[in-house]
């Protein structure tokens, strides 16, 4: 009997074993600039990765000191809505603030 998913679709070997294993899951990264506000990149931690003020104000200090900092982690097409949004929010206010996304 061959193997099917929930809609009676036979799956291939590849399929089979890719239904066992859970979705790839990426690291959404803020990168550090010389231009956007500290308190910007804070409420943007916030509004986006549902962070309180204490935390996204540390994880904005990390990306101030380290260079980068990860904000979250997400199946690929939540951490590229992410990515989307947050660009977009900084663009519109004027800031180069830079956010990307790494398999985790
Ligand atoms: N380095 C910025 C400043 O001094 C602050 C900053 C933090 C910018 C994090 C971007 O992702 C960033 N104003």
């Amino acid at each position: 009997m061959a193997t099917k998913d929930q809609n009676g679709t036979v799956l291939s070997r590849q399929e089979q074993k890719q239904e066992l294993k859970p979705p790839p899951m990426y690291q959404v990264l803020l990168l550090n600039d010389d231009y956007t506000p500290m308190e910007f990149v804070v409420a943007i931690i916030q509004e986006y990765f549902n962070k309180d003020r204490e935390t996204a104000t540390q994880i904005m200090l990390k990306v101030h000191r380290d260079g980068k900092g990860m904000c979250g982690v997400y199946p690929k097409d939540i951490a590229g809505t992410k990515v989307e949004l947050v660009l977009t929010h900084a663009r519109k206010a004027g800031h180069p603030l830079q956010c990307v996304m790494e398999e985790a």
